[in-house]
């Protein structure tokens, strides 16, 4: 049964930038979040087309966030390293800073966005432009044979069918092959009250007790759980077949962790839901306060995050003049839902602000180190995760 814990109100698709001709046909749905009480799987009430999100047009180039080519690289090294993979298939492969760390005829991605099947099918290796589904691992199978390593970072939170997406992993895997993903973890979502991870792309947040009863239930076990401080705090899950190899302590210790939380009880998403509300509040005042004492504010990242929470708190340009970004396809353009420019960080000058409103808080630290002078200079930092704050 799915109860539902939290309104995040009317909602652009979080990563639909878009021109000032275009703001009449803007769409919107309502973003609710529920939880299921037999699976404890949290998912969006209102599942978006994926057509609609993932296309020709998506603007996030993962090689643009340079912390996450790294992360990528050492991940890849470290999978070949444990592994020793003879057939690779990637998931949501995107621009391809995971898949280029494997050789060119043993290596398939799978990615529906055009633009970026594209880019790894120019590098050489073998993309099928479409959505995973367990047709197209059917198709794979026979073009191809099993796979080895399925790898997917992001992605899999992206689907809505999970049966079909892990049923598809179940039939394409090798006997002995692994499936490794990573998404953001639900448990640290709901410490940090970081409810801006929750938008049109993500229709389910991860805990690893929801996963190991949807894995199992389609012939997949968890064997090893890593977090990682990616994305704000992330799992990563390896996972096999039902039947094969043991099951590590990281598995029960993360549940253990998960339960302790209280995952499996609706209270605690209502002491979130109640948390989200409070941090709106304590947000907008905090904005509009620094407004009204004639403050020039601006926003670093133009996050699908940032798209959630200033939609929620109804943010505009009445208190965030402009978004900067380092994204070529979203300069230019306006940010959804509430329409504030995005420019190249190159075009303004960030002295010129009091304040910087951290839309990528994920990479604080990266973004606090390249704007060192903006602080020198008096400015200072506003973030909403933990909580409402500002720093230098
Ligand atoms: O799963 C998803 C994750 C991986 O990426 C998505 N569904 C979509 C997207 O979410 P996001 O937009 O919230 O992701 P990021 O990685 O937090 O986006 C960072 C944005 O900030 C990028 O557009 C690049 C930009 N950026 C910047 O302008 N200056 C990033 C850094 C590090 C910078 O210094």
């Amino acid at each position: 049964m799915f109860k539902e814990f939290l309104d995040l109100g009317r909602q652009p698709i979080a990563n639909a930038f878009l021109k000032e001709e275009d703001f009449d046909d803007e769409f919107f749905f309502d973003l609710k979040v529920c939880w299921d009480t037999d699976t404890n799987l949290v998912s969006i009430k209102n599942f978006v087309e994926p057509e609609r999100i993932f296309n020709e047009d998506y603007p996030y180039h993962t090689s643009n966030s340079f912390p996450m080519v790294n992360h990528f690289k050492e991940t890849a090294e470290m999978l070949q390293m444990k592994f020793k993979p003879k057939k690779v298939l990637e998931i949501g492969s995107n621009d391809g800073p995971f898949i280029k760390n494997f050789d060119k005829q043993n290596s398939i991605c799978v990615e529906p966005c055009g633009n970026f099947a594209k880019i790894t099918e120019d590098l050489g290796y073998d993309t099928y432009s479409t959505f995973w589904t367990t047709d197209l691992a059917r198709d794979i199978i026979d073009q191809k044979g099993h796979m080895d390593l399925i790898y997917a970072a992001n992605c899999i939170c992206h689907i809505h069918d999970l049966d079909d997406a892990f049923n598809a992993v179940r039939e394409l895997l090798s006997p002995s092959g692994v499936f490794v993903f990573e998404d953001p973890s639900l448990l640290r979502i709901l410490e940090r009250g970081s409810y801006d991870q929750i938008y049109d792309e993500h229709p389910h947040v991860f805990s690893v007790i929801a996963l190991d009863n949807i894995l199992r239930r389609n012939g997949l076990k968890i064997f090893s759980v890593d977090n990682l401080f990616v994305h704000g705090g992330s799992n990563r899950i390896y996972a096999s077949h039902i039947d094969s190899g043991l099951v590590g302590d990281s598995v029960r210790q993360n549940i253990n962790e998960e339960m302790i939380f209280g995952l499996d009880n609706f209270q605690t998403y209502e002491i979130f839901a109640d948390r989200v509300k409070k941090s709106k509040d304590t947000l907008v005042r905090s904005l509009s306060n620094l407004r009204r004492n004639g403050k020039k504010i601006m926003c670093i990242g133009a996050t699908a995050k940032s798209t959630t929470v200033f939609n929620y708190c109804g943010i505009g340009t009445d208190l965030i003049d402009v978004i900067t970004d380092t994204t070529e396809a979203k300069q230019g353009m306006f940010s959804p839902g509430v329409h504030i420019p995005v420019v190249p960080r190159d075009s303004i000058n960030l002295n010129d602000y009091d304040y910087a409103f951290l839309g990528a808080w994920n990479f604080k630290e990266v973004i606090a180190d390249k704007e060192r002078e903006f602080v020198q200079n008096g400015g200072e930092f506003i973030t909403h995760v933990p909580q409402v704050m500002r720093f230098r």
